[in-house]
């Protein structure tokens, strides 16, 4: 049986029931809902079926570097389940039309990737060459539009490459050079780490999408990350028209790394320049590195909170199929009798505390992601700046919680949880590193509120709020959501005082910069309350759909509608109280944290 258990119902909810698809309108028009409702479930007995195949097998069995000759051996099974997602061509969904395209709601795409990412997330990642041409395709010269064709007929595989050893977080510390060539191209010079599917045998050809420094150029961009320049370098050359291979160009995956999780998806050291010139290309005609690979990142955080997710999703289903089945203990009612009947373990008051917990969070951040991708359809002259808001609380957020409650998952199952017979272990291996990638937690918090928030003169952050208070009518008006409602209301406030303090902070750092450590000290605070946030309103925005539809409801859909009025209930009862104490903690920040030796840690 598969590992992967999708939740089709909470999709189709989300999509249909609660969001506005467009369907049959404008870009849309050639969509309608039984058409998207059988990519829905075609999508989904993909993922199911062929990509998670794979899973487990190759966690065990992971891809086999050869230091010889710079190669990487994928194993047989993962290669089938890569080569039935890039057969099924629903990538087209996520290129420009111009492009060889197919429009389609950001959220029926993102929705999608949720299947595949689900059932087996490194198959979307070593898929992801057909969107990265579509990027060049859109930003680069005609001659690389035509690269960008090529790349998509003969399906390349691509790469992000900005980390360097001494360059994580501060990608503008990277120091790997660009040389400009009499011909117009650039030879690369540097070494690049931690580069995901930098080698592989999935595919003919890698193009590797570089940030590098122009030499000759200094001081055009300034120093730091405004001072690179996006190149792309093919690992074989090829014949620009016709795309046909040529020689071997001059990068090579010097090694593999060994990890924790997602071991199939292969994190390369890469070296550029060493034994042959690795020749590139600038992107477009401008010196504009890194707002150009900015376009990526937006795109890969989103990926990877939608990972996220997808697997605390999988993990809760799993764990309640067990809870449903495991016999042990007497009802609490009963504790005293010990002749009385035993019953499975999701009778338990701290089990179903961990199911809705997990529940709660996998459908609401679900829904999150997907309120996210609504907006880039939206036609609202700030629709782009809400959907850069929610980013890194979709990327920071989606993978906090999911690691967190994953952990519940496993909990859920006692000493069987530890066991490699269930999938839980590899579902936490796996999830723990989008916490970390495409931007740690800490950077995402900065993001927010630095970027997000303070640059945007809080615009976006206003506008999502008054949202949320639109909505208050619509929740209160039902009698089981009324002290939701009331608890919605009061977090919208505690995250409101919360901001404030936080402005407070950053206006006195203009005499004071030491201001700014209380700022510091607080943005992961902050991304994770507003996360609960919107978490918690999306829940009761889905409860009062759910009682306006419960009472035509019956079987299946009656349960459906009764667990989103509970989940609502239950995060609101449970969660928003903690914001008295987090704003509390936030107000009472003081500077003593900083002036610690740190010899005294
Ligand atoms: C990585 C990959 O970790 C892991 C998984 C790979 C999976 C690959 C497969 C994916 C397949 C699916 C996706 C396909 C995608 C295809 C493409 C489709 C389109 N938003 O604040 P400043 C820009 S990779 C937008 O001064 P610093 C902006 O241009 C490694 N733009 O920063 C800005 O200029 P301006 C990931 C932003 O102090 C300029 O940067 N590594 C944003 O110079 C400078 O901004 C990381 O993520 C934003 N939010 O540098 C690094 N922010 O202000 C994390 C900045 O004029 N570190 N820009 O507009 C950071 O993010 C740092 O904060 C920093 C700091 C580097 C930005
Ligand atoms: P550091 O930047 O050294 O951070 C260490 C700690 O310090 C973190 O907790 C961080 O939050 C904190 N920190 C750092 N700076 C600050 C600051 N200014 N303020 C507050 N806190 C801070 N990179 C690519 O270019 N392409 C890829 O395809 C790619 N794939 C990856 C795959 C894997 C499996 C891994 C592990 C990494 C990958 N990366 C890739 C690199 C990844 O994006 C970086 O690891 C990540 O951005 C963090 O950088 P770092 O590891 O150097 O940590």
């Amino acid at each position: 049986m598969s590992h992967y258990r999708s939740n089709l119902r909470d999709l189709r909810f989300m999509l249909f029931e609660v969001l506005d698809q467009r369907l049959g309108r404008g870009r849309f028009a050639d969509l309608d809902r039984d058409t998207v409702e059988q990519m829905l479930a075609e999508v989904e007995r993909l993922a199911t079926g062929p990509i998670a195949a794979s899973y487990a097998e190759v966690d065990r069995d992971p891809p086999v570097y050869d230091p010889a000759t710079c190669s990487v051996t994928m194993p047989a099974a993962f290669k089938q389940s890569f080569q039935s997602y890039m057969d099924a061509e629903w990538w087209r969904l996520d290129i420009p039309v111009e492009a060889g395209g197919v429009a389609a709601p950001r959220s029926l795409w993102w929705a999608l990737v949720e299947l595949i990412q689900g059932a087996q997330a490194p198959v979307f990642m070593f898929g992801g060459g057909p969107p990265f041409a579509g990027l060049l395709h859109r930003i680069g010269t005609p001659e690389q539009q035509r690269i960008a064709e090529i790349m998509i007929e003969r399906r390349w595989a691509a790469t992000m490459v900005l980390t360097e050893p001494d360059a994580g977080s501060d990608v503008g510390a990277g120091r790997t050079r660009a040389v400009p060539q009499p011909d117009g191209s650039w030879h690369i010079e540097g070494v690049k780490r931690f580069i995901t599917s930098g080698e592989h045998d999935l595919s003919d050809n890698i193009v590797h999408f570089v940030l590098a420094r122009p030499v000759g150029t200094e001081g055009a961009g300034g120093p730091g990350t405004k001072g690179l320049s996006m190149f792309v370098v093919p690992k074989f050359h090829f014949d620009a028209a016709t795309g046909e291979l040529g020689e071997r160009n001059g990068v090579y995956a010097t090694n593999v790394e060994k990890k924790m999780g997602i071991k199939v998806s292969t994190t390369c050291e890469l070296r550029f320049g060493e034994q042959q010139p690795a020749v590139g290309w600038l992107v477009g005609e401008v010196h504009d590195g890194i707002a150009q690979m900015f376009k990526v990142i937006e795109s890969a955080r989103m990926q990877v909170g939608v990972k996220a997710i997808a697997t605390l999703s999988t993990g809760y289903l799993n764990a309640l199929a067990y809870a449903k089945e495991r016999v042990q203990g007497a009802d609490l009612t009963r504790m005293l009798d010990k002749t009385a009947p035993r019953v499975t373990i999701d009778h338990h008051p701290d089990v179903r505390r961990m199911l809705m917990l997990q529940k709660a969070y996998a459908e609401g951040l679900r829904a999150t992601y997907l309120y996210a991708a609504d907006w880039l359809d939206r036609d609202h002259p700030q629709a782009t700046n809400v959907n850069d808001l929610l980013l890194p609380i979709v990327k920071g957020v989606g993978s906090e919680r999911s690691y967190e409650m994953l952990a519940l998952s496993l909990q859920t199952l006692g000493g069987s949880g530890f066991l490699q017979d269930y999938p839980f272990e590899q579902y936490l291996r796996d999830t723990k590193i989008d916490t970390l990638y495409e931007g740690t937690t800490g950077i995402q918090g900065q993001d927010f509120f630095f970027r997000k928030i303070v640059r945007d003169r809080r615009v976006a952050l206003d506008l999502l709020l008054a949202e949320m208070t639109d909505d208050l009518a619509a929740i209160e008006s039902t009698e089981a959501l009324k002290a939701a409602a009331e608890a919605l209301r009061d977090a919208i406030e505690q995250v409101r005082a919360m901001v404030d303090t936080m402005l407070g902070w950053q206006a006195a750092a203009k005499d004071d910069v030491t201001e700014v450590y209380k700022i510091g000290q607080n943005t992961t605070r902050l991304l994770m309350t507003v996360g609960d946030l919107i978490v918690g309103w999306l829940l009761a925005k889905q409860a009062a759909v759910a009682a306006t539809a419960l009472p035509d409801a019956a079987g299946a859909d009656a349960d459906f509608y009764t667990g989103k009025i509970a989940a609502a209930g239950f995060f609101a009862a449970t969660v928003f109280p903690e914001f008295t104490a987090r704003r509390r903690v936030l107000e009472q920040t003081g500077n003593a944290l900083m002036e610690i030796p740190t010899t005294a840690f």
